[in-house]
């Protein structure tokens, strides 16, 4: 299967997280809807108020709605959008990490456990102590688990310096090094960070530190990582040049060196992703907004069987 295909014709979702539970591929997306705000940088028409989770028995079957698995009036510190989430799997046990804003319209990471990969997910009573900003992604490794989190300007990254609220802070200058994603490994109850989040510093071929203004290539938001061949890939989005790129390295914690684009601009300002195995063939997951005739905020869910060549690089695949 290497054309792109919709997931659910019928309803739009977008940042698709997958990951392989109970032999099945579960997808949590956000869930995009009509909500009458207006555009505007700060992303506030992404208004977001619930979750659905999807399920597919193989990559070729349909997406499976398991119906709402959380609501944001649910959420006791809830202020408003329910951002993207991922979920990772403990014990008999599913967290799902969500962003979202708080009362003060501040955005941080909250955790809701279930007990069935499709939920209903109970939200925790706070949000996780020490967390900001947005797109959070778990990843599994040697019995560890991380969370990977973080995104420019309606993502508030740009606030912070570290782990600090600091307005009025701002974006590096240009020619400084790049803001970068956020990772910390998680505590045993999968609730909290047991550390403070580390910088994810992205390299170029000469082991220096993307600048803030390399658009093609420094990080902007939406944080996915996996691992092939024993290396660990570190793909995110560059927001407003809208490239998927990917970057290597060594250790969950990076530094990863930058590689290049898996995925050029798709219909529609936000690109975002995850990337799989699935019975041997990886795919990734991603979303435009062909269906709703280009609207940014009415995005749709896509996947694509994604190749790598002989050196483990990804071969680039066509957002249009
Ligand atoms: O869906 C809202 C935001 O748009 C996500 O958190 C970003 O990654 C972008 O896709």
């Amino acid at each position: 299967m290497k054309t792109p295909r919709y997931l659910v014709p019928n309803d739009y979702m977008a940042d698709p997280s997958a990951h392989v539970f109970e032999g099945k591929i579960f997808i949590y997306p956000s869930h995009d809807w009509e909500s009458g705000v207006a555009e505007n940088d700060n992303g506030d028409h992404f208004n977001m108020r619930d979750y659905h989770v999807f399920s597919m028995e193989d990559a070729q079957a349909e997406a499976v709605d398991h119906g709402v698995a959380l609501r944001l009036e649910d959420i006791p510190w809830a202020g408003r959008q329910l951002w993207d989430s991922d979920v990772a799997f403990k014990d008999g046990k599913y967290y799902l990490y969500f962003a979202m804003k708080d009362k003060n319209d501040i955005f941080r990471i909250g955790v809701a456990v279930s007990e069935r990969p499709e939920g209903p997910f109970i939200p925790q009573a706070h949000p996780m102590q020490g967390s900001y900003s947005i797109d959070p992604c778990a990843f599994a490794d040697d019995g560890a688990h991380y969370l990977y989190f973080g995104g420019i300007w309606g993502g508030q990254l740009q606030f912070y310096r570290d782990n600090m609220l600091l307005p009025p802070c701002d974006l590096p200058h240009f020619h400084e090094t790049g803001l970068s994603a956020k990772v910390a490994r998680l505590k045993d109850d999968m609730l909290e960070f047991a550390e403070h989040p580390r910088e994810v510093l992205l390299l170029d071929e000469e082991g220096n530190p993307l600048k803030q203004g390399d658009t093609d290539r420094r990080f902007f938001e939406a944080a996915w990582v996996h691992k092939y061949n024993g290396k660990y890939y570190f793909s995110y989005s560059t927001g407003d040049t809208h490239l998927l790129c990917y970057a290597v390295g060594d250790s969950p914690y990076g530094p990863f060196t930058y590689q290049g684009v898996i995925l050029t601009p798709v219909v529609g300002w936000t690109t975002h992703h995850s990337i799989l195995e699935f019975n041997g063939k990886w795919f990734l997951f991603y979303h435009d907004t062909v269906p709703s005739g280009g609207k940014t905020w009415l995005r749709s869910m896509k996947m694509v069987e994604l190749e790598y060549d002989e050196d483990g690089m990804i071969k680039t695949i066509a957002g249009q």
